[in-house]
């Protein structure tokens, strides 16, 4: 027992306690001029990093959109947009981690119902991509060629706080893109409508079921779903989608062999035909024709529910040619490439809004982080990191809204082809290691789950591995060179030449220039060569080529952006920076022999080293 008396002189405070029968009396210190007395948490709180309107923290989209697509009404939906992200949408995002998916397979009477329960901030992000248009902007084609890249602006800002609705955003427009290249006719018109809609009430979500229990890369020979003919033209879907994203969606496009009358299938890409399916319920509650196995423990993106799907007799339509489904869905995984792109941008350039930020409130070794060269310096370069990636996003937006308003060129085509794999894989590396830079930039707060942070980091890992892993990704770029005879490399060669020549009377940026020319040429080289090569010399060369042409092209991305008139110190600075690095590694490390057909054999006993010492 004690009693507290007035606080004395010297901050301290007489207490009288209790000792047997007596009492004694004794001096401690005050609370207000000791810390850890009373409240025991001591009373220094570090500011946390505040997310302000995303628009207009980031330089570069508003000089890219100030330069492009300067219509007042597209500026200020951005700016708006950016602030409603900071101050509503974020906070929903964060309920999506914190409240996952969850399934529920059977009603208390054992009945199976398969149930994907969902967070209502789940739900609040589908109606509000309706109403923002995030999808249906590239679609309504208001602004032209320019479209996509308003769209693609709006989705930048939305995505590391939409709890990763962009994923299901991705394969809604996927499907929207495939089902407008395909013809929007029956049975797929009421979908199209739904798909890019404004209307939150009839919005509907696409699922892009390719992957099955024999993986998602080689699609052609993985593929075991059989689809039945029915009576009525319909099909019936057999087979069991091993992973499948946004599983909450309202149909799905699909890839199936059709069964012929005596039950056989072709095998290979030429077997395989794109099928729509509703997703949808009968009188009874259950699924149509579908079992929802498990949900799938992911490294990260847990806010979306990925599940293992058994269809069992799913009615669908055949909406591709036969044996036309990989050549059809191919639009989807162009879309869906480009939203990956979009997302790694996306995450790259919130961890350094949040990193600045957080510079200026933190203080160690007595000053502030942003008076810290050291610290600013690394937050420059994942800045650079970030500018690039961008920028080839936004060129990859650019080519697809020529594309899709019948202005693209044929080399537009072929560099849209080409660059848009280049891009996905190249940003989903520098996502992830600009982000897990930034983590480290809050020290040990960026290890801590319930700031936000660390699920950054774990759903930039996905971006690399979904919608095509980065080898799959650099043999893509293999074959469409192959395919076009070359015409992709003709189409980048004169592109990047025509962005470069727009800086011939820039001092400043003639290092950049230089060394984006000099890399050119030695890909040139690399190139010719290349086709008196096998194709394993090839293989093994594919993503050092790609990583070049990422590089290279997004040299001549900053060189142009920052010889426009409105750019700013800070682009010529970026140019520069970016140029400074080995542009062409393909050359580099041909150079070194890595290619060279004794190479594998080296890489393999290094790799399966089973020799012991001693
Ligand atoms: C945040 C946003 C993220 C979005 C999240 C979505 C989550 C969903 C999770 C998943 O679904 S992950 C599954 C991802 N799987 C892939 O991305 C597949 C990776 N594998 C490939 O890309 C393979 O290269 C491919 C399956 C396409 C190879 O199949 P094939 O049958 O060996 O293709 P082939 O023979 O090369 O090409 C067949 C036809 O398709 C050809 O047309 P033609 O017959 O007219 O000549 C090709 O030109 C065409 N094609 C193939 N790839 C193409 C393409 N056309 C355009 N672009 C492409 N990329």
């Amino acid at each position: 027992m004690e009693t507290k008396v007035p606080t004395g002189r010297g901050g301290q405070r007489r207490v009288l306690r209790a000792s047997g029968q007596s009492q004694r009396e004794e001096t401690e210190p005050a609370f207000d001029s000791v810390p850890f007395s009373s409240a025991k948490i001591g009373c220094f709180f570090q500011e946390r990093p505040v997310l302000k309107n995303s628009f207009l923290e980031d330089a570069l989209l508003r000089g890219y959109v100030s330069r492009h697509l300067p219509q007042e009404a597209v500026i200020s939906d951005l700016c708006a947009f950016g602030g409603r992200v900071a101050d509503e949408i974020d906070v929903w995002g964060r309920d999506c981690e914190v409240s996952p998916p969850q399934l529920v397979q059977y009603d208390p009477w054992g009945r199976r119902v398969d149930h994907i329960h969902t967070s209502a901030a789940w739900k609040r992000m589908k109606d509000l991509s309706a109403q923002e248009g995030l999808v249906s902007i590239g679609y309504e084609r208001h602004y032209g060629e320019w479209s996509r890249v308003y769209q693609m602006s709006k989705l930048f800002l939305f995505s590391p706080s939409s709890g990763l609705y962009t994923c299901p955003l991705a394969m809604t427009d996927g499907a929207a893109k495939v089902i407008e290249s395909l013809g929007i006719s029956w049975p797929v018109e009421k979908a199209f409508n739904r798909l890019t809609t404004r209307k939150a009430e009839d919005f509907w979500t696409s699922g892009q079921w390719m992957t099955e229990r024999q993986g998602g890369s080689d699609v052609a020979n993985g593929t075991e779903t059989v689809a039945v003919p029915q009576m009525d033209g319909s099909y019936k879907l057999y087979g069991y989608k091993w992973f499948t994203s946004a599983t909450d969606a309202d149909m799905t496009l699909t890839l199936a062999r059709v069964q012929d009358a005596s039950g056989s299938t072709t095998s290979g890409s030429r077997g395989l035909s794109l099928f729509y399916a509703e997703v949808c319920r009968d009188e009874s509650g259950q699924l149509k024709g579908i079992e929802v196995q498990k949900l799938k423990d992911k490294l990260g993106t847990r806010q979306m529910p990925t599940a293992e799907l058994l269809l069992d007799g799913l009615p669908a339509y055949r909406i591709s040619v036969e044996g036309r489904g990989v050549a059809s869905i191919a639009n989807m995984l162009t879309i869906t490439r480009i939203h990956n792109s979009l997302s790694a941008a996306g995450a790259m350039r919130r961890v350094v809004q949040l990193a600045r930020d957080y510079a200026t409130r933190r203080r160690a070794f007595g000053k502030l982080l942003k008076d810290h060269p050291l610290h600013v310096q690394t937050l420059a370069r994942m800045e650079v990191e970030t500018r690039a990636a961008f920028l080839l996003v936004m060129e990859v937006c650019r080519l697809l809204g020529k594309e899709e308003t019948g202005i693209a060129t044929e080399l537009d085509t072929h560099l849209l082809r080409l660059l848009t794999p280049v891009v996905k894989l190249y940003t989903g590396k520098q996502a992830v290691a600009v982000v897990s830079e930034g983590l480290e930039s809050f020290g040990g707060q960026g290890y801590i789950e319930d700031t936000g942070l660390p699920g950054l980091l774990r759903d930039a890992q996905v971006l690399s591995i979904w919608e095509g892993t980065t080898n799959v990704l650099s043999l893509d770029v293999l074959r469409c060179v192959a395919r076009s005879a070359g015409m992709v490399f003709h189409a980048y060669f004169s592109h990047t030449k025509s962005l470069l020549a727009g800086a011939s009377g820039v001092c400043t940026l003639s290092p950049a220039v230089q060394a984006v020319h000099g890399a050119l040429s030695k890909l040139e080289l690399v190139a010719q060569d290349a086709i008196t090569k096998e194709s394993s010399y090839l293989d093994l060369a594919a993503r050092d080529l790609a990583y070049s042409l990422a590089r290279i092209y997004a040299g001549a991305l900053l060189i142009d952006h920052a010889s426009w008139k409105g750019a700013s110190p800070a682009d010529t600075y970026t140019a520069l920076r970016w140029c400074e690095q080995d542009l062409c590694p393909v050359a580099t490390n041909k150079e070194k022999g890595w290619y060279n057909p004794g190479t594998p054999l080296h890489d393999a006993a290094l790799v399966y080293d089973q020799q012991t010492h001693g």
